[in-house]
């Protein structure tokens, strides 16, 4: 039991998660060990010897009976309404949030919260988080992300100062067009997927990330 002891937190929840299930007579033992790649805590049940892997469990939603969780120590603050989604060896600490704010308040919300406004780096995390996007919210949804034209010399720079080159696939067809219809478009958005350069003061959802 030291395993669990140095990998997993014990909690007692009512939080709703989605999972896969399979019987594992060896014990909760066996159970942790199957709790690798893509999975954030698992639940074992000692009668029926069943072990539930939970990829991902969320809150704000009409509460299950208790269930006693053995969560990974993951640096992702799940009860805040972070997600920890992996895809393969991609990981990501996100939290959508759904009330539009401008660029900048999004930001300072993000970096209160201890996280900052997400920046995509690499393309399997753009799929990553476009996919979920995609399963779970709307592709259509217009999110505030972690770059913007902050010279206003037309180039865009993730918040760590790394710049997106206008010629990165992920521009939507069009973008970045740094002006439009006598504004600046200075701010990044996400939205059908692709990156796109907005208005800053428009009020749009945002993605808050945080280091993990
Ligand atoms: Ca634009």
């Amino acid at each position: 039991m030291e395993i669990l002891t140095s990998l997993y937190t014990i909690i007692i929840t009512s939080i709703p998660y989605s999972s896969v299930s399979f019987l594992t007579p060896k014990g909760i033992l066996s159970c942790s060990i199957h709790c690798r790649e893509g999975c954030v805590a698992f639940t074992y049940n000692e009668l029926t010897s069943s072990c539930n892997l939970v990829s991902e469990f969320y809150t704000g939603t009409p509460p299950i009976s208790p269930t006693r969780f053995y969560m990974k120590n993951i640096n992702c603050p799940l009860l805040d309404e972070y997600k920890y989604i992996t895809m393969g060896t991609t990981k990501a600490c996100v939290k959508f949030i759904s009330y539009t704010p401008h660029w900048f308040d999004a930001q300072t919300v993000c970096q209160a919260e201890g996280g900052f406004l997400i920046q995509f780096k690499t393309i399997e995390k753009t799929n990553m988080i476009n996919q979920y996007i995609t399963d779970r919210l709307s592709i259509y949804d217009q999110w505030w992300i972690g770059f913007r034209d902050k010279y206003d010399n037309n180039v865009s720079y993730w918040l760590d100062d790394d710049i997106l080159s206008r010629y990165d696939p992920r521009w939507y067809p069009g973008e970045p067009s740094f002006h439009s219809y006598g504004k600046h478009d200075d701010c990044g958005v996400l939205k059908e997927g692709k990156f796109w350069d907005y208005y800053c003061i428009n009020p749009l959802k945002f993605i808050c990330e945080k280091t993990i």
